[in-house]
């Protein structure tokens, strides 16, 4: 890279509208609500708000799926509160990033309303329609066009009565999949954009980016054994005309402007080689994707099928992407986000050791090569929700897959044990503020239940508390602004077989640092190579330099002048 970006020494911190905080009762988060509450991202110190959908919608896909988007919903504010919100957001020094989603829209969306009215509409084509399969009776099961599953459960075609025709939905039924073949899809969206920019927002988090170009061909998928439906995503992530998309999105709407904007994708089944062409600074594609395979090293033949965590899957797949993006392209790094369960339950301990899990995990994230990503709550240590029964779920995705697969004769206990592990409703239970009633949140009924451990994991005793996980993020983010090989520096693995620890190094001009992480419940030695390492360095994060780590503790170094 060139010259360095500003996103580069940047910390973004997301924030899901829902769950964050309600100021009027309702029991859903809203946007005057996180106007209350920007004092808690000033101190923690991050640069940039990124903002989950607040636009018109039905709410199926809590605001993923959009009806309008140029409005803000109801139930978060309005176009109006949102300036005052983003008005805020910037007096602090904060720049305020939105989601874009433009995969697909609601079908309550006027685009799709027309599309869908007549096989003549002028915007038939702005979606994907396709007749039955040849030789079977429109809309009995079977005769979709083809035999794709939807990331929701059930078929990614929906019959549409009116015309006979099945429209493709990637996700749910009521998020049709916009045609980017055509286009006048495409102005349309760059024209939306642009009118965001204009509005004085400072780039876009684009939602499943890579699925924007399938195959047109449509092929059938895979059918795994077990499985109902085909295998979709050789036919749509990445497909033949993405990056040819992504450039001409860059074309008509970034290029000319000289402000700082943040153009992130999230790249669900993205590789490194692909990763490398999206972020490739030349390119002018996006600045950085979010890639999912360190989402995956849990994961047996599904989501839901839970295999017991190993540090060192993780370690390697993290060095894979440090290595494949260290002299083309840019990491964003994150553990957590709205559709993730919590990390310190899942690569973590969230019993006796969750206060120095949760530090060691941030310690690993901050300092990797990349732009850090905080999901609300991470920095507070919070954890996953203790989920009983499947009637205290509201994910579409957790709440059809359980359905579906009691319907094909799954026991209801392993399913839930699934969504206990995995569903996306354990990162989106109410932020915990405080340790009164709904922790602050809400003054009237959460939509999601609040955490019981609200009352030991909460903002108001960790903020200013010496060792609160807290305290912990706020000084790896300070880090990040006060010392450049954060940003810039080289990563090196270290000690790569070792069981229990996570190590590395980080290097820039003459400033070195060394991070050891303990990613275990067991004390663990440090060994001589990485005791030498350290030796004469000063230790800037950790206890003691002990030559003994305690369970799950993490140090960071620093030698000056190497
Ligand atoms: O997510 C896309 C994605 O690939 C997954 O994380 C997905 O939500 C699911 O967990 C697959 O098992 C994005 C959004 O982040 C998500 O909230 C939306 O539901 C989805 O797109 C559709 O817009």
């Amino acid at each position: 890279m060139s010259s360095p970006q500003w996103w580069q020494s940047a910390v973004v911190y997301q924030v899901y509208p829902r769950s964050f905080a309600d100021s009027d009762g309702d029991g859903v988060g809203d946007l005057e609500g996180i106007r209350q509450h920007l004092d808690h991202l000033s101190a923690l110190g991050v640069d940039v708000l990124w903002l989950s959908p607040v636009y018109r919608s039905p709410m199926d896909d809590n605001g993923y799926d959009i009806s309008d988007y140029q409005d803000i919903d109801p139930l978060f504010g309005s176009l109006d509160g949102f300036d005052a919100l983003l008005a805020d957001v910037h007096a602090r020094g904060i720049k305020l990033v939105m989601d874009l989603v433009v995969n697909h829209t609601s079908d309550e969306h006027p685009w799709f309303v027309e599309s869908r009215s007549s096989k003549d509409s002028p915007k038939r084509d702005w979606y994907w329609w396709r007749s039955a399969k040849e030789g079977t009776v429109p809309g009995e099961p079977g005769s979709e066009p083809t035999n794709w599953g939807s990331f929701f459960s059930g078929p990614a075609w929906e019959y549409d009565d009116a015309t006979g025709e099945y429209y493709l939905h990637l996700f749910s039924r009521k998020q049709p999949d916009l045609n980017w073949e055509n286009p006048e899809v495409r102005q349309a969206v760059y024209s939306m954009m642009r009118w965001w920019l204009d509005r004085g927002v400072d780039g876009f988090r684009m939602d499943v980016i890579n699925l924007i170009s399938k195959d047109p061909a449509l092929p059938d998928g895979d059918v795994r054994p077990g499985e109902e439906h085909g295998r979709l995503g050789r036919f749509v992530i990445d497909g033949p005309r993405v990056h040819e998309y992504l450039a001409e999105m860059h074309r008509e709407v970034f290029a000319g402007t000289d402000r700082e904007l943040l153009l992130v994708g999230e790249t669900p089944g993205v590789t490194v080689e692909e990763a490398r062409l999206y972020t490739d600074p030349a390119r002018q594609e996006v600045d950085m994707v979010f890639q999912f395979e360190h989402m995956q090293v849990d994961r047996g033949a599904s989501k839901w099928d839970v295999l017991p965590f190993d540090m060192r899957v993780l370690r390697q797949c993290l060095a894979r992407w440090q290595e494949g993006l260290a002299d083309v392209g840019w990491n964003s790094l994150y553990w957590d986000n709205h559709d993730q369960p919590r990390v310190v339950s899942r690569f973590g301990d969230d019993g006796p050791c969750r206060v120095e899990s949760a530090k060691l995990l941030a310690t690993v994230l901050h300092l990797q090569r990349g732009t850090p990503y905080v999901y609300q709550g991470d920095e507070l240590g919070m954890t996953n929700y203790p989920f009983t029964s499947v009637d205290q779920f509201d994910d579409i995705e957790s709440v059809n897959y359980f359905h579906e697969s009691v319907a094909q004769g799954e026991d209801p206990q392993d399913v839930l044990a699934g969504l206990r592990a995995m569903s996306r409703d354990n990162s989106r239970t109410p932020m915990q503020w405080d340790d009164s009633n709904h922790a602050g949140f809400t003054t009237g009924t959460p939509w999601l239940p609040v955490n019981p451990n609200h009352v030991d994991v909460n903002a108001a005793s960790q903020v200013g508390a010496a060792d609160s996980v807290f305290e912990h993020h706020r000084r790896l983010i300070a880090l990040r602004h006060e010392e450049p090989v954060v940003a810039l520096g080289d990563f090196t693995l270290l000690v790569p077989d070792h069981d229990q620890l996570f190590a590395f190094t980080r290097c820039h001009e003459a400033t070195e640092l060394v991070v050891v992480a303990n990613f275990s419940g067991e004390p663990a030695e440090l060994p001589g190579v990485l005791a030498d390492r350290c030796a004469g360095a000063e230790l800037l994060i950790g206890g003691r330099p002990d030559p003994t780590l305690t369970p799950w503790e993490s140090r960071v170094y620093r030698h000056r002048s190497r």
